[in-house]
């Protein structure tokens, strides 16, 4: 498994629409591998292919150890309403208030090819209308107000001087004495 460049606000990956999967490699398999990993050393829930410039139709999803891969997902039902703040792996350090459907059901393939449905409510149902809104170039800034999303590429002006060549390169997160911290003095 391999740690990814997570591309971030300004790169036109995250702009981009993504193609569909026609059918499932060993190359999709080991970009859904590093997806989780990368995923999960950004402390993250979720995490979609432009966000590691890849334009594949693919997210992978993982709240409360649920490990989900969504390959051609679409929303099949929504209802309600529900308002929340939001971040992202893309945007670091910038928060905001979002309003999505409370509830979905997303129609999906899985890494065997094999159609699913998946119904969701609270912060996995965020973080399903989340991903899929990556693998159309939407971002959850797109829902903020004028005024806030002004404030936000305001701040943005400055905090993207830290990602220059608009990646941001993550080091494995290690526990002090734990095998990983070896690992890491090997790579080191
Ligand atoms: O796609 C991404 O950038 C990953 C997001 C997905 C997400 C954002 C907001 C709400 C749900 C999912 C990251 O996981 S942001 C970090 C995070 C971590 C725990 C809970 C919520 C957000
Ligand atoms: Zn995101």
């Amino acid at each position: 498994m391999s740690l990814l460049a997570i591309h971030v606000l300004g790169s036109p990956v995250l702009r981009t629409e993504t193609t569909p999967v026609a059918g499932i490699t060993d190359d999709l398999r080991r970009l859904v591998d590093d997806m989780f990993d990368t995923m999960r050393a950004a402390q993250g829930i979720g995490l979609a292919a432009p966000q590691v410039g890849r334009l594949e139709r693919i997210a992978v999803v993982d709240v409360d150890k649920d490990p989900i891969v969504l390959i051609n997902p679409e929303i099949i039902v929504e209802s309600g309403t529900e308002r929340a703040e939001e971040g992202c792996l893309s945007i670091p350090d910038i928060y905001g208030d979002v309003t999505r459907s409370a509830q979905v059901t997303v129609r999906a393939m899985d890494l065997d090819g094999k159609v699913f449905e998946r119904e969701a409510s609270d912060l996995l149902a965020r973080a399903f209308q989340h991903e899929i809104d990556h693998l159309h170039g939407k971002l959850f800034i797109d829902y903020l107000s004028f005024l806030k999303r002004r404030g936000v590429m305001a701040r943005w002006e400055d905090l993207k001087e830290k990602y220059p060549g608009q990646r941001r390169i993550l080091a494995r997160a290690t526990i002090p004495g734990s095998d990983e911290a070896s690992h890491r003095d090997e790579i080191l």
